[in-house]
């Protein structure tokens, strides 16, 4: 170390008491530092005036602060901050300063033996002394109503000397997410089909899955032309009907599921009926694919009925030159009968027509097309089975058959059935030699 000699910026303003701190430090430089301190130090106003500090006249103040990994906008924020004094010696006059971060609206702050103020979200608590403790300061405030990342920082001064000022300081990241909830709708019609003129109950089921509450829930029904609206049941949602379409609202649907059930009566006539539901949140949907829903159902009377046909090939698929039979079963789910109905079955161009089963049925075939008819076709079903021989080609055949009755038929979508069927060839097994 040389000569040195102390002018007043030492511990103490006297040779004497200067000598007593410099001896010590020399006495204890080497081992401090061996003991990993590295902010024992010297420290001099110029070259030959020198400050020695040893551990015993220090506080070594810190801070940690915490605060939640994420919230939502407008949220309430707690940010706890952790004074600590390692010591050794108490530290005077303590001040711990906490600016917010931009649009974040300050709260409270609640903290024991410090006296806190805030201007504009800049808190400071200030104590006349921290002994060798801790002391938990914690912050209230509101997030801010966008998303983004919101960072502060809080820090931490005493009179006393710190000897290690990077601990004095300590942020904290909160992420301000933006809020989600992925509405979904359901639809559910009863009954399926329904009389004309009589009682047709929709249930739509509204759920969020979150994972935030939805904020201003809509959901729209735009019913079916021809039906009258009779009444909607819906707890928590307010509704009204106009113009055939009934909309519901509710301030928030929170992680749950909810009913919506409309009444109404059903049309006059015959025929297929289509209601078509959404829903809508101010809050972001992820998924908008299921925020929509339809039900289609048929509408009856006495005297229609409905005849569906569907076709079935075996095998399926069938090799290259093999037999086939095309097996249609025609299906009346009433309630009237018809008087004659008729079925007709356009082969596939690549097939050889073989020949026709149908019990009660009278058929016959011109140019691939298989047609039979019967008489006083009331509810049940029936079959007709149609031999085929398939090509020597890797096709797909396509085979289409269609019902027509005398009678109305109230739901026309399933009478006519298109089937395809793959033709491949037997697989070959060769025998493999292996030579090494
Ligand atoms: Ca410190
Ligand atoms: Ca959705
Ligand atoms: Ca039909």
């Amino acid at each position: 170390m040389g000569q040195s000699h102390v002018d007043g910026c030492g511990h103490g303003s006297d040779e004497a008491e200067f000598d007593r701190f410099f001896r010590t430090f020399q006495a204890t430089v080497a081992q401090y530092l061996d003991a990993g301190y590295p902010w024992m130090g010297v420290f001099c106003a110029h070259p030959i005036t020198v400050r020695a500090y040893e551990f015993g006249d220090a506080a070594n103040l810190s801070i940690a602060k915490s605060g939640p990994a994420s919230a939502l906008p407008g949220s309430l924020l707690t940010y706890t901050l952790l004074a600590a004094n390692l010591g050794p010696l108490t530290a005077e006059s303590v001040t711990l300063t906490d600016q917010l971060p931009a649009g974040v609206a300050f709260g409270g702050v609640s903290a024991i033996d410090w006296i806190c103020g805030e201007t504009g979200g800049a808190i400071t608590c200030t104590r006349s002394a921290l002994g060798v403790s801790t002391s938990s300061i914690v912050i209230t405030a509101t997030a801010p109503t966008t998303p983004g990342v919101i960072t502060n920082t809080a820090s931490i001064a005493s009179a006393t000397f710190d000897p290690d000022t990077g601990d004095n300081i300590a942020g904290v990241a909160v992420v301000v997410v933006e809020p989600l909830a992925d509405l979904s709708l359901s639809k559910h019609v009863e009954p399926s089909p329904v009389m004309i003129d009589s009682p047709l109950t929709y249930t739509l089921r509204i759920t969020n899955t979150g994972p935030q509450a939805a904020h201003f829930v809509t959901l729209t029904d735009q019913l079916p032309p021809d039906v009258i609206f009779g009444g909607v049941d819906a707890v928590d949602w307010a509704c009204n009907a106009a113009g055939g379409v009934v909309n519901c609202t509710r301030p928030t649907l929170d992680v749950t599921t909810s009913s919506v059930v409309i009444t109404v009566t059903s049309p006059a006539s015959i025929g297929v009926i289509t209601n078509t539901a959404t829903i809508t949140s101010a809050t972001r949907d992820p998924t908008d694919a299921n925020n929509a829903a339809q039900s289609v159902s048929a509408v009856y009377d006495a005297n229609s009925a409905d005849f569906a046909v569907n076709v079935q090939a075996q095998p399926s698929p069938v090799m290259i030159g093999q037999v086939l039979t095309y097996t249609l079963i025609v299906t009346n789910a009433g309630p009237a009968a018809a008087d004659v109905v008729t079925v007709t079955n356009a082969l596939p161009p690549e097939v050889t027509y073989g020949g026709v089963a149908a019990v009660g049925w009278t058929c016959g075939e011109t140019s691939g097309v298989v047609g039979c008819s019967r008489l006083d076709f009331g509810p049940g079903s029936d079959t007709i089975v149609i031999t085929a021989t398939a090509p020597v080609a890797i096709v797909t055949l396509i085979d289409r058959a269609e019902v027509i009755a005398s009678v109305s038929d109230y739901d026309p979508r399933n009478n006519v059935d298109v089937l395809m069927t793959p033709v491949v060839r037997p697989w070959l097994w060769l025998p493999v030699t292996r030579r090494d």
